[in-house]
């Protein structure tokens, strides 16, 4: 049976992010990808000035109820960015018209990055996703989400082991759910993450790639998401997800350096294909 996942972003109608994101990788990986829309910009928040907004949170509840009514469930539900703490509530209640009982939940906390929030974000914002986190079958933050929900001093990379290891035991405390951890680096050569479930850690890495482009976190959930749904365990999932992030870092860096607007998944998606054993 063809999996199923709903994802609940803003549509940035320009630069590469959320559901221009999720949809394209998720259903390349044969899997049905249904959306929610929390809000339609006319780009992202980063890098660009004067954007507009128009918030549709007060469509997420009716759109989850009509999907009850007509008997429809999801295998996933996946949130991304999520605008406001009336979002973050009503995605928690949305999750519970939509999920039968192997319905999994992954919650990418995304709301800040480097040490700082995002611009938009009040200093409270990360309690409120805290709470959404607690609801979570799988959570993916980056070191300075995981910093701002636990508490933690932020530090940069490369890490010490003792300093990610308290961060992911802190994350333990604020859900049940599996961690990845992003953006875990004990060197200047790799990249990766720490996968915590069964009171264990498991560390994958990627080759670093030296560059920064917007949306590649949203990449890395997305494939995480269609990974474990197409039955790989926890930490293959983030292994294949970290590997292709990296090359479409990698592939953008070299042909368009000066890119702003998020990287070149696109011409990727074969190789994607070929890492999850598809074709
Ligand atoms: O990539 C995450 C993201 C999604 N949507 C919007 C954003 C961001 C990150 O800044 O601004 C609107």
């Amino acid at each position: 049976m063809q999996k199923r996942v709903a994802a609940i972003h803003d549509i940035s109608c320009f630069g590469k992010c959320s559901i221009t994101v999720a949809l394209p990788l998720i259903s390349a990986a044969g899997i049905e990808t249904a959306v929610i829309p929390t809000a339609v910009l006319s780009t992202h928040t980063a890098g660009f000035k004067d954007y507009t907004f128009r918030d549709l949170t007060e469509d997420i509840i009716p759109v989850a109820k009509h999907w009850k009514s007509e008997g429809i469930t999801v295998d996933a539900v996946y949130s991304g960015y999520l605008g406001s703490k009336e979002q973050i509530d009503l995605v928690g209640e949305a999750v519970d018209y939509m999920k039968n009982d192997d319905t999994i939940f992954v919650v990418d906390p995304v709301m800040a990055d480097h040490g700082v929030l995002y611009g938009g974000f009040a200093p409270d914002f990360p309690l409120e996703m805290k709470r959404l986190c607690a609801k979570a079958d799988v959570i993916t933050p980056n070191i300075t989400e995981a910093c701002f929900m636990t508490g933690t001093e932020y530090k940069s990379a490369p890490y010490e082991k003792e300093y990610i290891e308290n961060l992911v035991m802190a994350l333990s405390k604020i859900t049940n759910g599996k961690i990845v951890l992003t953006g875990v680096a004990f060197n200047e050569q790799e990249m990766g993450a720490a996968c915590y479930e069964n009171g264990k850690i498991e560390y994958i890495f990627s080759k670093k790639v030296d560059a920064m482009y917007h949306g590649t976190g949203d990449i890395f959930t997305s494939v995480l998401t269609a990974a474990i749904l197409r039955g790989k365990t926890l930490s293959s999932s983030a292994q294949l997800a970290s590997d292709f992030t990296a090359d479409c870092i990698k592939l953008t860096k070299e042909s368009y350096p000066e890119m702003t607007y998020g990287v070149n998944f696109e011409a990727k998606i074969p190789d994607l294909l070929k890492m999850l054993g598809i074709c």
